[in-house]
């Protein structure tokens, strides 16, 4: 039963006491999350992870955090996912070796200029990896305007993966929404060079399936049906509903404007339904409601986390064995800490 797990979960964690740092993604679902030392974003959770001294971190969110957790912590750390089957769909849109065959096409359409790879955070290590051999770097959604201008500072174009929205609403930020093209890797017309040739910024052809069912009509909806609802969406949604919402910003912005809304406002919120909820719970005296109503979609990936996994690898911890460890290839580790590295600074 649930209560039994919750009681095998917290044994464990009293046995293993310091020894292990449990991160809980804002999109886990609340038995998850109430088991969490932090909850956040996947950058903030990895630079806890790195400040922490537990020896294990058990990450629950999805591979492409836990392999971000494993860059950032020293070598006596070690990472674990609950679930091995926790993949991001977008971040397995852009995978090294496609992106790779993709590189030689992109550079032969713009011979003569310097392309930046920048990859969101929401992509594999060796996307990462790659992007640093190339002269690039890795952003999240709050500093992906300041990549894309160190990317205009050292070379010519950018080419943005995997977050085709991110990216949209990233070049519209910066004003340049009409120098854009597009790269399809799975459509042979997709792969235009001379659009590539002529654009500043080409963007991947990749999207999150839960942002992206947010529509222009679902916060019209709202409007009507809360005419003093404030709208705040993640910058993975689509222009449209970006440009309908009254704030954008990271799941640290979104948890942070409903934490400092005055009692009484009404906020509708354009993410992962699970902050939604957690949002709704943490504080009643806001009027919290998820944007698109009955048609909120939870991530698949996220899900996978599921409450007994993670009873699971903690009870063999506690035997001393160590499951579902993340652990990235050292060659990939460093080329892409230096990406993350080159993110930080800017
Ligand atoms: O959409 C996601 O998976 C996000 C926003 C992840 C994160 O925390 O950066
Ligand atoms: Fe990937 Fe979207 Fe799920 Fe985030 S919410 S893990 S981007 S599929």
């Amino acid at each position: 039963s649930e209560s039994e797990r919750t009681e095998r979960i917290g044994r464990a964690l009293d046995e293993l006491g310091d020894d292990v740092l449990v991160l809980g993604h804002n999109y886990q679902r609340e038995e998850i999350v109430e088991h969490a030392d932090f909850i956040g974003d996947s950058y903030a959770l990895s630079k806890r992870a790195a400040e922490a001294d537990a020896d294990h971190v058990v990450f629950c969110g999805v591979t492409f955090m836990a392999e971000s957790a494993d860059i950032i912590t020293d070598d006596s750390q070690t990472v674990i996912l609950p679930s091995m089957e926790a993949s991001c769909p977008m971040a397995g849109m852009a995978e090294a070796l496609q992106v790779d065959a993709a590189w030689a096409e992109i550079t032969d359409a713009a011979p003569d200029e310097n392309i930046i790879p920048v990859t969101y955070m929401n992509s594999y290590a060796d996307l990462k990896a790659f992007c640093a051999e190339q002269g690039g770097l890795v952003c999240t959604s709050s500093n992906a305007h300041r990549a894309f201008e160190y990317a205009f500072e050292r070379g010519d174009k950018v080419l943005f993966l995997p977050d085709k929205h991110l990216g949209e609403n990233t070049a519209h930020r910066l004003g340049m929404e009409d120098d854009t093209a597009v790269w399809d890797p799975w459509d042979p017309e997709g792969k235009d060079a001379s659009e590539v040739a002529a654009a500043d910024i080409v963007l991947w052809e990749g999207y999150c399936q839960v942002h992206e069912r947010f529509r222009e009509s679902h916060v019209e909806e709202i409007r009507e049906d809360h005419p003093d609802a404030n709208v705040v969406v993640h910058p993975e949604c689509r222009r449209e509903v970006v440009e309908a919402a009254d704030v954008v910003g990271s799941t640290s912005t979104i948890t942070d404007t409903v934490a400092e809304a005055d009692p009484g406002e009404t906020w509708a919120i354009g993410t992962e339904i699970h902050l939604a909820n957690h949002l709704a719970r943490w504080h009643p005296e806001i009027e919290v409601l998820p944007l698109c109503g009955d048609a909120c979609m939870d991530c698949n990936a996220m899900r996978q986390i599921d409450p007994n996994y993670l009873t699971w690898v903690l009870e063999e911890l506690v035997e001393g064995r160590e499951r579902n460890v993340i652990e990235v290839a050292p060659d990939e580790k460093e080329l892409a800490g230096v990406a993350l590295d080159r993110m930080l600074e800017i």
